[in-house]
């Protein structure tokens, strides 16, 4: 049972990635992060429900959508937001951007742009678990378009007959880019693909981090128990466009504003005050994410930017 403490702590990281992303954009906006970055807003309850449920020294695997997987796994927002703004403090030294964060300490075995190919990685490192005895699980984290690529049936079917300690959990957003799910799926469930399988699948609502934290502790323990992995599919929805280039033609308002109003963070605000949380608690959070991030931009500002010689370093031929 989820105690009203680990609810709080559920909210906290909900609201971090929120604003986070927020202030990410904001940045950008300012011409103070170039590139590309592809934002997590709307999808908060996936990240935050399922790391939720692992144990410290789980890994995970992640995406080209990843500052919420991140925050989520325990990154230090400072070296995030300093990796999104080229600075030599971020983690991978201000040459990696956005895509590229990765956390080995924290068990985030990385983001990467190459859409599936973290799934294969992700059973590699279950494999490397299952071999080693060392009782870890992984978490991969994909998107409906990646449920599409060959790597991930290969992938599944090897954890499933090697039954490895894996959790496959597709972030149903509706879309990949502007692709819409129901022209790209002959099924109404990704889940349903379990079958195929013969491993457990189970769809969620992705907007409710409580739903998304049961299917995956399930999913986890059944994992580090030896049976082998569970595909879970949560529902969700990305409130802003693919990517910082995307004109959003593709969907209407009305569809957009229906998700909106399911916004996780809102509903399980509005959970805990119905459990009786007082706001001032709430507040109290919502103040200390805020001054969290401040202190993450000015981290970011002040830190130094990358020299020639560690650019050197990190080409390998
Ligand atoms: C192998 C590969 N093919 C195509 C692309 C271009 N691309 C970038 S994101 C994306 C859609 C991904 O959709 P999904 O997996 O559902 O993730 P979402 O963006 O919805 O989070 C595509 C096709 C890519 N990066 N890699």
């Amino acid at each position: 049972m989820l105690s009203r403490e680990d609810k709080l702590k559920m909210y906290s990281t909900m609201l971090l990635i929120r604003r986070f992303e927020e202030k990410a954009e904001e940045l950008y906006m300012a011409g103070k992060i170039w590139g590309t970055f592809h934002l997590y807003i709307g999808e908060e309850a996936v990240a935050t429900g399922a790391c939720f449920a692992l144990r410290p020294d789980d890994y995970i695997t992640s995406t080209h959508r990843g500052h919420g997987h991140c925050i989520a796994k325990g990154a230090d927002v400072k070296k995030m937001m300093a990796e999104l703004m080229g600075k030599a403090t971020g983690y991978c030294y201000g040459l990696g951007g956005s895509m590229h964060i990765a956390d080995l300490e924290g068990g985030n075995l990385g983001a990467t742009g190459i859409v599936g190919s973290a799934i294969p990685i992700a059973v590699g490192a279950a494999l490397a678990c299952k071999l080693q005895k060392n009782g870890r699980v992984v978490l991969c984290f994909f998107g409906d378009g990646a449920a599409n690529t060959g790597a991930f049936h290969e992938a599944v079917n090897m954890a499933s007959v090697f039954k490895l300690p894996v959790v496959f959990l597709c972030e149903n957003n509706q879309y990949a880019m502007s692709f819409p799910v129901h022209k790209a799926f002959a099924i109404p469930d990704i889940a349903e693909r379990a079958r195929g399988y013969g491993i457990p699948g189970v769809t969620v609502d992705g907007m409710d981090v409580l739903a998304v934290y049961e299917a995956t502790k399930e999913a986890v323990e059944r994992a580090r128990s030896g049976l082998g992995p569970t595909l879970i599919e949560a529902r969700t929805y990305r409130f802003k466009g693919h990517s910082k280039s995307d004109k959003g033609v593709y969907r209407t308002k009305e569809e957009v504003q229906m998700w909106m109003e399911r916004c996780p963070i809102k509903r399980l605000r509005a959970l805990l005050i119905e459990e009786g949380v007082p706001e001032e608690a709430l507040r109290e959070i919502e103040k200390k994410v805020e001054e969290t991030i401040e202190e993450a931009v000015r981290f970011a500002e002040e830190s130094p930017e990358p020299d020639l010689e560690r650019a050197r370093c990190m080409v390998y031929a």
